[in-house]
């Protein structure tokens, strides 16, 4: 007798794979741990959101305490002689990576790199419960916060896709949290991001990786332009402190123009991939360190100090 083998298998929803909410059956997927009782049904319709949307808002995740002692932290951070951080800006057309210190804040997208490195309230946050909890979830293993940049202002950053500026050996196995570390005002420069552009075809380079290589002048009017094209729509943060939005590698975001030039949009971004995972290139070992949140922390500049 001839058995007819169904040509049934699941794939994942693109060519680099991800986690198991990248599978195209992940609604299922959720739907199961649902029955089995190991998520609740907020978290299924988180996870629901995560899989349709590319980003999650989880209100209240941080707790108060723990930001004031961050933004403390912040404070303490940039006024250290010698700096134990550094910072990364712009200035007339130039990238800097310099010794952090407080003026560098104001410059163009100013970031403190790695402050979970040297902050213990910082590693609290960045693996407070309820963010811990998430992360897990679409994980299945312990994190690892490999890079972390806080904000005093509104970044500007144009349209991009952290997949071509952020190098993780499998480019859909990491993601990021935004941590508001003040209530968040409209004109401050809000995180902006298109809900469903996770699911858009990657953005390939002149090399022919997704890494981002060659002439970037057009990339982020592309990526605007593809969006449209789908019929997504931008849509902006404006959380109070303690809120935090998740998003996949794949969501495409940025910061929205500063129409109110003084205000200031504290926050603190953190990439995470999964313990087992690699960021590019290389850690060594050594320089990967466990915390006291069931999560490792790690650094892909070379610290001034670390923990
Ligand atoms: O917060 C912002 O304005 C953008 C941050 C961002 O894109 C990132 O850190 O990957
Ligand atoms: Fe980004």
């Amino acid at each position: 007798m001839h058995i007819e083998i169904p040509a049934t298998k699941t794939a994942f929803t693109n060519p680099y794979g991800g986690f198991w909410t990248d599978l195209e059956n992940s609604l299922d997927l959720i739907a199961g741990r649902q029955e089995l009782g190991w998520i609740s049904d907020h978290e299924a319709g988180l996870l629901k959101d995560w899989i349709t949307n590319g980003f999650v808002v989880i209100p209240g995740a941080v707790p108060t305490a723990i930001i004031d002692a961050v933004n403390r932290d912040i404070e303490r951070v940039l006024e250290a002689e010698p700096p134990v951080c550094r910072s990364s800006f712009w200035r007339a057309g130039r990238k800097y990576w310099e010794p952090a210190r407080k003026a560098h804040m104001r410059e163009e997208e100013a970031k403190l790199l790695d402050l979970h490195m040297v902050s213990e309230a910082a590693r609290q946050a960045i693996f407070s419960e309820q963010l811990h909890r998430f992360i897990s979830l679409v994980f299945e293993r312990l994190p690892v916060a490999f890079q972390s940049l806080a904000f005093e202002m509104g970044s500007q950053q144009p349209t991009h896709c952290d997949i071509a500026f952020v190098h993780v050996e499998s480019p859909r196995e990491f993601v990021a949290s935004w941590i508001a570390l003040e209530d968040i005002t409209p004109g401050s420069g809000e995180l902006q991001y298109y809900p469903g552009s996770h699911r858009l075809d990657d953005v390939v380079f002149e090399n022919q990786s997704v890494w981002a290589a060659g002439d970037l002048s057009d990339y982020s009017a592309n990526l605007d332009r593809i969006a449209n094209e789908n019929g997504l729509a931008l849509q902006r943060f404006t959380p109070s402190k303690g809120d935090v939005l998740l998003w996949s590698s794949g969501l495409y975001h940025g910061g929205s123009p500063r129409t109110v030039s003084e205000l200031s949009r504290k926050s603190l971004v953190t990439h995470y991939c999964p313990k087992g995972r690699q960021p590019h290139p290389p850690i060594d070992p050594t320089r990967i360190f466990p915390t006291n949140y069931r999560g490792f922390v790690c650094s892909e500049i070379t610290p001034l100090m670390s923990v």
